[in-house]
């Protein structure tokens, strides 16, 4: 299940003026789209589009900045309701989780499709906001059904329909195929999933490693990879391959700042925190480097995040250009409730701000260096 336009509907929710209307979600030290409401995507706003370029597109939007705490708890309450059908969760990130219904029927006395339409409309009437759901029989096909429908979507792939379904897609709805896989795909003339099936298990695997067997699997409809629940996480991470390998620190600061996001929003949605971050890097001629550091306070703040893994990756510019980008958690714990606040920001935040804002708003008013100070670095 994933949640519609997310951050803007908890907005809409909170604030009844701002219903009926355009609205965009972001701005701040970065200026660009966190996410827009569904009215706002008409007028072709998206996700980490620059701010200037979606005021163009659409003048009559409403600009708010995120509220991070809103956000977590409209996740947490969502997350108790689906914690009543199955206890085999795994979140992805704050508004979207993979739930395994396998065996629930009979618990239930409902079939799957059944529950997940009374969870939807629970959460519209509990939490105020909509959700899009996904059913099959696998977790990939799983993912690609909850965007088929999607605001307030019920789509189905069903085991004989996945075959057709399939048929005549780009292979970039599988996942993990981004546009560097596509790429080198595209090389050796594979652009859908059907020009997949034209090879053989072993030519894929001589020609991408494991990941061609996964694609071999997928292309046929097949993902054995089991839900799993938050216990077993070890460390969360984001990372992506570049299409052309990048030297460039502009580009590098901008891939880091979204994968620091990336990884913080995971981490808060699986109510984890890390005591040590890292950065992962792959070089142009396949060297994976990686740096980490140990912090004192740990966190999934992704303002600490990014400044941390960019002092590690400023240490590592000597080794661009770079095909991989990665920030990750490890050494994780439980979030407790309510998580010590650096004593800088204590002073200075407003209350009802969260602290992601908080630290963004001192790092205007004071500049980038001070959050670096307040942050006890090891
Ligand atoms: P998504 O589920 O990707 O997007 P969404 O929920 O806004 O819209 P959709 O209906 O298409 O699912 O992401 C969930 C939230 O994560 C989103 O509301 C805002 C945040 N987000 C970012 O902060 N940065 C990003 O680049 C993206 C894509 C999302
Ligand atoms: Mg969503």
């Amino acid at each position: 299940m994933d949640c519609d336009a997310f951050y803007a509907s908890v907005e809409k929710r909170d604030n009844p003026a701002l219903q009926g209307s355009p609205l965009i979600v972001g701005g701040g030290r970065r200026g660009v789209v966190t996410t827009a409401c569904y009215q706002a995507r008409i007028f072709g706003v998206r996700s980490a589009m620059p701010m200037f370029q979606a005021r163009k597109l659409c003048p009559q939007a409403t600009i708010v900045p995120p509220r991070m705490e809103a956000y977590v708890e409209a996740s947490r309450q969502i997350r108790s309701l689906m914690d009543k059908l199955t206890p085999a969760i795994e979140p992805l990130s704050l508004d979207e989780a993979f739930l395994d219904l396998t065996g629930t029927a009979r618990l239930h006395k409902a079939p799957p499709v059944v529950l997940l339409a009374k969870l939807a409309n629970r959460i519209q009437a509990d939490i105020g906001i909509t959700i899009s759901v996904g059913l099959s029989h696998n977790k990939f096909l799983a993912k690609i059904a909850s965007d088929l429908d999607k605001p307030r979507g019920m789509a189905l792939i069903g085991k004989a329909q996945t075959r057709e379904f399939l048929k005549g897609k780009p292979v970039g709805i599988l996942g993990g195929v981004g546009p560097a896989m596509q790429h080198s795909l595209a090389r050796n003339g594979i652009r859908t999933i059907d020009d997949l099936l034209r090879f053989s298990a072993k030519e894929l695997t001589a020609r991408y490693g494991s990941i061609g067997l996964r694609l071999y699997d997928l292309s046929r409809g097949k993902d054995s990879q089991k839900i799993s629940a938050q216990t077993k996480v070890k460390s969360i991470s984001h990372e992506t391959t570049f299409e052309v390998d990048t030297a460039d620190p502009d580009t590098l600061d901008g891939h880091l700042w979204r994968l620091s996001v990336q990884t913080a929003d995971r981490a808060k949605a699986q109510e984890k925190v890390g005591k040590v971050i890292v950065l992962k890097l792959k070089t142009s001629d396949f060297r994976s480097l990686s740096r980490r550091l140990t912090i004192d306070t740990p966190t999934n703040h992704a303002d600490t995040i990014y400044t941390i893994a960019n002092r590690l990756l400023q240490n590592a510019l000597p080794h661009a250009p770079f095909r991989l980008l990665g920030t990750g958690l490890m050494e994780l714990s439980a979030q407790s409730s309510a998580p010590p606040i650096p004593d800088l920001l204590d002073s200075e935040a407003p209350k009802r701000q969260s602290i992601e804002s908080a630290t963004d708003s001192i790092r205007r008013k004071f500049g980038k260096k001070s959050i670096q100070k307040g942050r006890a670095l090891k």
